[in-house]
């Protein structure tokens, strides 16, 4: 259904037990997810600018052709973000876009589709696929950008399922390190790729207004990364579309591809997160 959200040409979509998921044509941006609880799921900031302009501080966004500065593109996460995006279709619980945007630096014939589902157990599953329509292979990175809403960053924790891990640590040069642990927590700035994470990763948010909940997040194997991260206070002093005390109310986990996909003319890739909510 047509809606609108701060202003922004929007899709609202209605799942089972009353839950709704809203996203904009302006990035296929998931800008609100509220559960059959009517929690809040997803954080957007309240400084968020929603005019088109840039990226939406918050929600999902998508980072394709690249994450971060992992492709040609001069935009970080790359254009997907920034541009409108067609909505295909939309009926109870479901709502598909799509792009075939490109860029100086990314020319490659593609038609990308995001697929945003509300599931009857209450879950949200995000799809993107990313369709070769040219006659030459072509290369990308990915990741679906998920801000977390929690009571308190400082009363969260992700865990991440295994001992071990190697993670690149964007706070130290992207240096690669192993995290003895299997949790991360939020004392200051966390920004790290964690290579080749477990399908599951949970987000224990203590402080949530209606009680402690869990998210449980599936990603397919197509997502084989995960990245961590909270801007913690000087750097949301640094974002004009972020209020400086919204640290606390958001972590991000984002599942990711940050080695380069290639897909042959033709073919179609594949990746999604499934995210549920216990309490
Ligand atoms: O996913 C973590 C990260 O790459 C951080 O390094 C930080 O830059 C964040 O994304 C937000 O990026 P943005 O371009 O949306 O400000």
């Amino acid at each position: 259904m047509s809606t609108t959200y701060r202003g922004a040409r929007a899709i609202d979509v209605r799942g089972a037990e009353g839950s709704r998921a809203t996203l904009t044509e302006h990035g296929a941006h998931v800008v609100r997810w509220v559960g059959p609880d009517g929690d809040e799921r997803v954080f957007t900031s309240r400084a968020a600018v929603l005019d088109g302009a840039r990226a939406i501080r918050g929600g999902i966004p998508i980072c394709f052709p690249q994450f971060s500065d992992l492709g040609p593109c001069a935009t970080s996460h790359g254009f997907a973000r920034c541009v409108r995006w067609e909505t295909k279709e939309t009926r109870d619980g479901r709502c598909a876009m799509t792009t075939r945007a490109t860029s100086e630096e990314f020319k490659a014939p593609h038609e990308t589709t995001y697929e945003v589902e509300l599931l009857d157990d209450g879950s949200m599953r995000t799809t993107l696929r990313v369709r070769n329509a040219g006659a030459e292979a072509f290369g990308f990175t990915t990741a679906l950008h998920t801000y977390f809403r929690v009571g308190d960053a400082e009363r969260t924790r992700v865990e991440l399922g295994r001992r071990g891990l190697t993670y690149l640590d964007n706070l130290d040069g992207r240096r690669a390190k192993v995290d003895e642990g299997d949790t991360v927590v939020f004392e200051g700035e966390v920004d790290r790729i964690y290579k080749s994470a477990p399908g599951t990763i949970r987000i224990v948010d203590e402080a949530s207004s209606n009680g402690p909940r869990t998210f449980h997040i599936e990603k397919s194997e197509s997502f084989p990364d995960a990245v961590v991260w909270n801007p913690w206070i000087e750097k949301a002093r640094k974002m004009s579309d972020f209020d400086d005390d919204e640290y606390r109310e958001m972590v991000c986990v984002e599942v990711a591809c940050v080695d380069e996909i290639v897909v042959a003319p033709g073919s179609t890739w594949v990746g999604s997160q499934t995210i549920s909510v216990s309490k």
